[in-house]
């Protein structure tokens, strides 16, 4: 049973295995997609992170992290402060998983 993969062989673990992205790994990734370079992120750039980490909802993941991690309510989320953390902190929290060789070879 695949299911009972990880209990039969806990060390098996492939490089192709989709991991959870840690916190830092999910920062620079929402760094790299400040596609203007003002330092914030809009809801078309939270969009296009979010495509890239495979939501299906993309558009909705946005509106989201937005109204979760705006604190200062000017539509963006700034990437020097803790709106930054905010945003991680929620991406994480959906459990968005990437394989490992892909983390390795970008981020
Ligand atoms: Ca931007
Ligand atoms: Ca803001």
């Amino acid at each position: 049973m695949v299911r009972n993969i990880k209990y039969v062989a806990p060390n098996l673990k492939p490089k192709d295995t989709p991991v959870p992205l840690t916190n830092d790994q999910l920062a620079a990734i929402f760094r790299s997609y400040d596609a203007d370079n003002d330092g914030q992120l809009s809801v078309d750039e939270l969009k296009a992170a979010f495509e890239y980490l495979g939501s299906h909802f993309s558009y909705y993941r946005a509106i989201m992290a937005r109204y979760k991690a705006d604190k200062d309510k000017d539509g963006k989320i700034n990437l020097s402060n803790d709106e930054l953390s905010e945003l991680v902190q929620y991406a994480h929290s959906c459990g968005y998983k990437v394989k490992a060789c892909e983390v390795a070879n970008k981020y």
